[in-house]
This record gives structure tokens, C-alpha cells and sequence, in this order.
């Protein structure tokens, strides 16, 4: 697909995963459109329209949501599901009357069917309700996925969703409340040191994830807009092999501060899902294969990503 020069609007372009787009970007002779809430409020369509008729795109990453790790799921499932179903609703509909060549919507692996076997794959996405912890995100994302699907149908639109597992990396949400596990982690272990306190692990440490670097994710990012022509969602995510207990990742954190001897685990905090181990076989048949980030390597980057930007990070 010819894209040289077209302008990419990346919607959600400030966050984790927009900043290691804009990144790598100059490695790439595109005109990119990094967006956040400040250019327009994609929960309103004029806003929306207004944002699309200025740019008109080519193509679209969209990134935008609203994000957050287990707990914030648990607690804002009101705003988990109204805001992503505006902005994706408003997102998908605009992206069809400019005509967009090309757009790339963003779902997760934590949206799959709860009751599964395993490794899930992108044919399963509806098989069964999500897990009950993150449900309002999940659907509201599940209909995006319908969404782009109906405009394949009706109109032949390319229209396409990804479905990256847990991301980490610089630019993240540190915040002790909403942030996903590794920065909420690093956030913790950084006070807990700083106050010579323990290091408290929310939960029992056993579950299991895979965690893909953010800048990885930018990369296959490049990859879908440029060469995937498929009209099926694919995974973006580490193997199954990569998949590690929590408790690891706490100890990692530790281990970039020098301080696990401070560590302990709160049981009377959720664990959420156990796994959701997914399947990359499809994107490693695209591509052949691709050196992942290690997760001791990218928890490294990340720590020290955080104790440089303190005073400006989100947290
Ligand atoms: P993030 O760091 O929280 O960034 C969210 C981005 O969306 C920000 O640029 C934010 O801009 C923008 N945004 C939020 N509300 C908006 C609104 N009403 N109007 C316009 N822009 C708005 O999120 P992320 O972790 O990069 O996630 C990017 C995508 O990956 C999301 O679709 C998410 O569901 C998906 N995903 C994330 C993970 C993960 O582990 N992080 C895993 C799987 C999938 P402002 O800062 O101005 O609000
Ligand atoms: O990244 P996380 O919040 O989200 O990871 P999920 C949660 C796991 O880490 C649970 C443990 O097993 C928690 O018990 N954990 C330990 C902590 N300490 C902490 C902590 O301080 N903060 C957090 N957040 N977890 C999310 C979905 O599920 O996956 C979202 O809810 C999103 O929708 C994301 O899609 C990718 O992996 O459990």
C-alpha cells in the first residue's frame, strides 16, 4: 500500500502506546498527526468532525481511550463504557465520511471470554462473557470490533482492529490507583523506598501475563498499517513462553530499585483474571520473527524512565 507522504492521524497520540509511535516516527517519510484531548474531545462529534475535516487523513491509528489497570476497571465501569463507546462510535462513523483508507482500531487480550481454554485466539473474541472485573471496558470495545466490521460489510471500508496484551513502557500511567500493574509497581516501590517502608504487591503475585515493550507494539504498529491486508483482528503480543507470573514483575521492580527485601503481597486486594495467555502464532506467520524487548530489559528502561521524568510523568 502506497502510504509515502500520506498523513496518519494517531488518535491518543500523547499516551503510552502514541508516544512510542511518534518515536520511532522520523524513521518513517509519513506525515504524522499525533492527537490528544487538547486538539478535540473524541467523546463529541463535532469535535470529532471538526478534528477530521482539518487533517482529512489518509489513514488512522486510533489509540484513544479511556485506559486503566484492573482497579480503575473495577471502579469507573460507568466511565470505561460511555466514554470508549463515544469516542470509538464517533471515531469509526467520522473515519467512514472522510473516506480514511485505512484504519486500525486498538482492543485488548483482556477483552476475551473468561471461561476459554488456552492460548486464546482471534477467532474467540465472542465466545463468552468477559472477566467481571474489566466487563464495561471489554464490551465497549467488543462493539468497536462490531462497529468496524459493519462498515467491512456494508461499505468494504478497511476497517481493522489489533489486539495488543499488557503494555509497559516510558510515557505510561504511573498512578498508584488506575495505572496498570508495572507503573502503578514502579510508582509504589519508588515511595516504599523513598520512606523506608515495605514494598506492598497488590494481590497474591500468582497470576499470569504477557507483556509486550511499548516500543515493540509501535513497530508492529508500522508493521499492520503497511503490510497486513487481512480484514480479521489480529493479536500483537509476546508468545506464550513469555509469559510470566506477577510475582516476577514485582521482583524485577524491586530488583531496579535494590530494594526487594521490602516485598510483600496483599491478598485482600483482587487478582482479576488468573491468565489470558494469547496466541501470536498468526502475527509470527505474517512476520517470521521478531526479537521481543526481554521484560527484565524493558522493566529496566521503564524504572529508569520514571525516576528521570518524575516531576512530569502522569501518576
Ligand atoms: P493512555 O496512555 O492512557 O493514553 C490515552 C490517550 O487517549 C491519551 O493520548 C489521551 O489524551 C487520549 N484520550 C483519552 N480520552 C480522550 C478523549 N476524550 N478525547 C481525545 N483523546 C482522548 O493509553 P494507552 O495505554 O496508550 O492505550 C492506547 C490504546 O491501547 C487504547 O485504545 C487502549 O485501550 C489500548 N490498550 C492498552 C493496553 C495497556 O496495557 N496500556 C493494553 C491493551 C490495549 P489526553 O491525555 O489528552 O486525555
Ligand atoms: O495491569 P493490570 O492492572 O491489569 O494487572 P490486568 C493486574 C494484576 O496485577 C492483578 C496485580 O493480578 C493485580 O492483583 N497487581 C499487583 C497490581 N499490584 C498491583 C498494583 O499496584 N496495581 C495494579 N493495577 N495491579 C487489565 C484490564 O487487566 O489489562 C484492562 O483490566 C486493560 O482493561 C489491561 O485492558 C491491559 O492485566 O489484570
Amino acid at each position: 500500500m502506497e502510504i509515502k507522504d500520506s498523513k496518519i492521524l494517531v488518535t491518543g497520540g500523547t499516551g503510552l502506546v502514541g508516544s512510542a509511535i511518534k518515536k520511532i516516527s522520523p524513521t518513517y517519510d509519513y506525515n504524522f498527526i499525533f492527537v490528544s484531548s487538547k486538539d478535540a474531545d473524541l467523546t463529541k462529534y463535532n469535535e470529532t468532525y471538526s478534528l477530521f475535516k482539518k487533517h482529512e487523513p489518509d489513514f488512522v491509528i486510533h489509540l484513544a481511550a479511556c485506559v486503566g489497570g484492573l482497579f480503575k476497571n473495577m471502579n469507573q465501569k460507568v466511565d470505561m463504557f460511555e466514554i470508549n463507546n463515544l469516542i470509538n462510535f464517533n471515531v469509526v462513523k467520522i473515519s467512514h465520511e472522510f473516506k480514511v483508507k485505512k484504519l486500525i482500531c486498538c482492543l485488548s487480550t483482556c477483552i476475551f471470554p473468561d471461561k476459554t481454554t488456552y492460548p486464546i485466539d482471534e477467532t474467540m473474541l465472542h465466545n463468552g462473557p468477559p472477566h467481571s472485573s474489566n466487563d464495561a471496558y471489554a464490551y465497549a470495545k467488543r462493539m468497536l470490533e462490531v462497529h468496524c466490521k459493519a462498515y467491512q460489510e456494508q461499505y468494504n471500508d478497511n476497517f481493522i482492529c489489533v489486539i495488543p496484551t499488557n503494555i509497559y513502557g516510558p510515557h505510561d500511567n504511573y498512578s498508584l490507583d488506575d495505572g496498570h500493574v508495572i507503573p502503578a509497581l514502579t510508582h509504589r516501590c519508588y515511595l516504599a523506598k523513598q520512606n523506608n517502608k515495605p514494598f506492598r504487591v497488590l494481590g497474591s503475585g500468582t497470576p499470569l501475563r504477557q507483556f509486550i515493550y511499548s516500543e515493540d507494539l509501535a513497530q508492529l504498529f508500522m508493521w499492520t498499517l503497511e503490510n497486513y491486508n487481512g480484514k480479521e483482528s489480529l493479536i500483537l503480543s509476546v508468545g506464550e513462553k513469555n509469559e510470566v507470573p506477577i510475582k516476577k514483575v514485582a521482583t524485577e521492580i524491586a530488583k531496579s530499585f535494590n530494594y526487594e527485601h521490602m516485598m510483600e503481597f496483599d491478598s485482600s486486594f483482587s487478582d482479576g483474571q488468573y491468565k489470558k495467555t494469547a496466541d501470536n502464532t498468526k502475527l509470527m506467520n505474517f512476520i517470521k520473527e521478531y526479537n521481543f524487548i526481554d521484560i527484565n530489559e524493558g522493566i529496566k528502561r521503564s524504572v529508569e524512565w520514571f525516576k528521570d521524568n518524575f516531576d512530569s510523568c502522569r501518576k
